[in-house]
């Protein structure tokens, strides 16, 4: 079955005046929407390459496959992780585990924070569930999927793509990592997402 773009939760100019109409409508319609097709074409090409036993391409599609299918993933995390008046902090079960790997909530954030705006070029700043290692972590991610680990499930994760906040926030990708943490989290999601997660 071909991967799906799922439709954002929410209206285009919803996340305003932080998250930008024309940034949201370009980010999801244009640039997840590639890695989605991105994956599916590769998908296709090492379909017909096994019908084929005809093997040439596998290094090169198998990088394709690492790089669209960990965009399509991480982005789809990201809409639902993101509501209107959203920020604050998380509760319960969450809560907790945050206290646990990290000492406090701040020290989480203030972590997170860093590591999101000192990734090199593209990529991500990631809470991810190590389930072999029973705890959470904060990954980063070049491009999609470079640094990434075994066995990790991302719960909450910042773009930090210049496609992600250019035209609003131009060369202050530490801004944009504030507005994103401070009034757009969705804690209630990241918080099911860790949920399903662990259990
Ligand atoms: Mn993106």
């Amino acid at each position: 079955m071909p991967h799906v773009l799922p439709a954002l939760p929410y209206a285009y100019d919803a996340l305003e005046p932080h998250y930008d109409k024309e940034t949201v409508r370009l980010h999801h319609d244009m640039h997840h929407a590639a890695y989605v097709t991105g994956l599916n074409a590769a998908e296709d090409k090492l379909a017909a390459a096994r019908k084929g036993n005809d093997f040439a391409a596998v290094q090169a599609l198998s990088r394709q496959i690492a790089f669209h299918g960990a965009g399509h993933q991480l982005h789809s995390v990201f809409w639902t992780n993101m509501k209107p008046a959203g920020g604050g902090k998380p509760e319960g079960e969450l809560a907790a585990q945050i206290d646990k790997d990290f000492g406090s909530f701040e020290g989480f954030l203030a972590q997170f924070k860093a590591a999101s705006a000192a990734v090199e070029g593209s990529g991500w700043g990631v809470l991810a569930w190590n389930a072999n290692f029973g705890a959470l972590q904060i990954l980063t991610a070049m491009n999609h999927q470079d640094l990434a680990q075994w066995a990790t499930t991302p719960i909450l994760v910042c773009d930090v793509w210049e496609h992600a906040y250019y035209l609003k926030y131009q060369n202050k990708r530490a801004a944009w990592v504030e507005a994103f943490t401070a009034n757009l989290i969705n804690w209630a999601d990241v918080a099911e997402r860790f949920a399903a997660a662990h259990r």
